[in-house]
């Protein structure tokens, strides 16, 4: 049986219960190329001090990544990767321990460093396919891990993705990926699913996914939905510079929450906040 509903959706980090209400990671990519705030975040100190107004606005989790995977994107080396995270997770754990700390991360070595430098949540974009060790160094540390749906890898995956049934294929991915994550040692609680929105999807298919997010709430783990500022919004609106699309996402937010996701990924911590506590007391 999975271990949560729809409804009760806790689950402990860094020593705190997040949940069962909307929790809020705030973005913090330390990286040269993101799509909306690439080369902003690189000098741990500068970071340490977004992550601060991070907190301030109402993030309970900050994600740091040190690889972009925005469409078209090149990896970086995994010593590369190490060398801009780290210090960042420690400048951010040395100022803010009271903060929980997620790495955006699909490498073992850079999940292990970073963990024991003060994160406490893994965000895995490869849902444990990217490196044969992640599941591993996961259990061990017996800490939540986020497994999110990509189709393809990000070089490629937004060159005429394809699916059958969107929204049936990747609740099977993700029921899939659970189950092997439980056959690899880590806790059913500690286990949160990801659509990996614009991870090889079109606009269509990214409707569709928040459109029925229920079919993927109804595995019975809590849901992280990561649409802020992405390209299908922007294709809606018109608007084509990503830092405008706050509204847009506030929007996918909303209604992802309404459907059931609880975790929400998001640049823009303070109105995707008020926006969800007003709809988190609607829903009651
Ligand atoms: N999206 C991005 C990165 N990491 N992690 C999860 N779990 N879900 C997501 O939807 C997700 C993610 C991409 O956004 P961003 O970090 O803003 O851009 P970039 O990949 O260019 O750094």
């Amino acid at each position: 049986m999975p271990p949560t509903t729809r409804s009760n959706a806790t689950f402990r980090a860094g020593g705190r219960t997040l949940g069962p209400g909307p929790v809020i990671l705030g973005v913090l990519n330390v990286t040269p190329d993101s799509f909306s705030d690439g080369g902003t975040y690189l000098n741990p100190e500068v970071a340490a001090s977004h992550a601060a107004a991070l907190l301030d606005e109402g993030a309970q989790v900050i994600d740091v990544g040190g690889e972009s995977t925005r469409p078209g994107s090149d990896p970086v080396s995994p010593d590369e990767e190490l060398r801009r995270v780290l210090p960042v997770v420690r400048a951010v754990y040395d100022v803010h321990p009271e903060a929980v700390i997620s790495v955006d991360t699909y490498r073992a070595a850079t999940a292990e460093a970073t963990l024991e430098a003060g994160a406490s949540i893994v965000n895995d974009v490869t849902a444990l396919r990217g490196d044969p060790d992640m599941a591993a160094v996961v259990a061990e540390a017996g800490c939540p891990v986020v497994l999110m749906h990509m189709l393809g890898e990000p070089k490629t995956m937004q060159q005429d993705p394809r699916y059958g049934d969107v929204v049936r294929e990747v609740r099977d991915f993700l029921a899939e990926r659970a189950e092997f994550a439980v056959a690899a040692g880590i806790q059913p609680e500690n286990i949160i699913l990801d659509p990996g929105i614009g991870f090889g999807k079109t606009r269509e298919h990214n409707l569709a996914l928040l459109r029925r997010l229920d079919a993927i709430v109804e595995l019975g783990y809590p849901v992280l939905v990561g649409a802020s500022r992405k390209r299908f919004i922007g294709e809606i609106t018109g608007l084509e510079e990503a830092r405008a699309r706050v509204a847009g996402t506030v929007a996918a937010n909303v209604l992802a929450y309404e459907r059931g996701a609880r975790l929400f990924r998001v640049h823009d911590v303070k109105a995707n906040r008020e926006a969800l506590e007003v709809a988190a007391a609607i829903s009651g």
